[in-house]
């Protein structure tokens, strides 16, 4: 409404129109806001890269990409403040904290944004919809089962994950923490966080592989913390004794995967999740029913229908290992 206003006030001043007349135009744009994590992440740099494709086929799409310099609620809270006094028309968010944005989000709802997550979950009282990149279960039993996969025999695996509190990683460990059991003798014994920081992750693993001497794998449901683990792994000379598994991207795991640091790794694909994340708040932007069995286009991806909870999933993760990194590692 605003932006209306302002077009239709320099419209009959034809000075004005001719000084403003760029301004104006650019301001008829839908500006989405793709807020991440953090910046300098490939998997969300990857995501970001969808969105610019959808805003493409969208036409009149602005992506403002941006996030905090860290993983924390924080930071988040900051950026949104900042979108909403920019008064952007969508923020899709992958959250560090599913409660602690959720006033700053609600504000910006108040003021007319439209406000999705994706990737990482905000609580239901702070978003329309919710993406899930694939089913959270799935996910949960996938990550043990690519440790378990390897140890025929059993024995002791660790958990590194991003933050504490993020949303997508909580759940997909709660996920997996409920099938272990059907994994006979695979041993779960920690549970560290590497806050999705390179530094802090791989000094996480070396603790790991500090206290827990017979340790047989690592799990890390982060790209950033795979990577990371890794590197750990390597360096300790443990290749072989350790295996590095989890969810990465192509691109950064496929040295891990010649070095033999990594049996085998999935995820999904970011760019698909970027790409509908923007298609999904530019729909629900345009007027979007979200309620329960809410059916929600998004582009070549087809659509989503939302459960109960407003929340969706795109599409299964893949696995990737010796066989295949070779042709996925230039894609993402
Ligand atoms: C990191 C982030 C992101 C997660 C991927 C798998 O890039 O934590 O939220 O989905 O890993």
């Amino acid at each position: 409404m605003k932006r209306r206003t302002f077009t239709s006030l320099v419209a009959g001043m034809s000075l004005a129109a001719g000084m403003f007349g760029t301004t104006a135009m650019a301001q008829d744009n839908m500006r989405i806001a793709l807020v991440v994590k953090a910046l300098g992440i490939g998997f969300f740099e990857a995501a970001a890269e969808g969105a610019e494709e959808a805003a493409g086929e969208l036409g009149n799409v602005e992506i403002i990409y941006t996030g905090p310099t860290d993983t924390t609620a924080e930071g988040q809270i900051e950026v949104i403040n900042s979108l909403i006094a920019q008064g952007v028309d969508a923020i899709a968010i992958s959250a560090n904290d599913p409660d602690a944005l959720v006033p700053a989000l609600k504000r910006a709802m108040d003021r007319g944004i439209t406000v999705i997550s994706w990737d990482s979950g905000v609580a239901k009282g702070g978003r329309q919809m919710h993406l899930n990149p694939s089913s959270t279960p799935l996910i949960g039993n996938t990550i043990i089962k690519l440790a378990a996969d390897h140890m025929p025999d059993g024995g002791e695996v660790a958990i590194l994950s991003a933050s504490a509190t993020a949303t997508n990683q909580n759940a997909w460990i709660e996920a997996a923490k409920e099938v272990l059991p059907n994994y006979d003798g695979v041993d779960l014994v920690a549970t560290v966080y590497g806050d999705d920081l390179s530094d802090k992750s791989y000094r996480e693993a070396q603790g790991l592989m500090a206290s827990y001497p017979n340790l047989k794998a690592i799990i890390a449901p982060t790209t950033v913390g795979i990577l990371a683990s890794c590197q750990a792994v390597t360096d300790a000379g443990k290749i072989g004794e350790i295996n590095v598994t989890g969810l990465g991207l192509p691109s950064e795991m496929a040295g891990c995967v010649d070095s033999g640091a990594t049996k085998s790794f999935a995820i999904w694909n970011p760019i698909d999740l970027g790409y509908s994340a923007t298609m999904l708040a530019h729909a629900i932007a345009n007027g979007a029913e979200t309620g329960a069995g809410a059916e929600i286009p998004m582009g070549r991806m087809g659509s989503v229908t939302l459960d109960d909870t407003g929340s969706a999933a795109m599409a299964d993760p893949f696995t990737y290992d010796s066989s295949n990194i070779e042709q996925f590692k230039s894609i993402f």
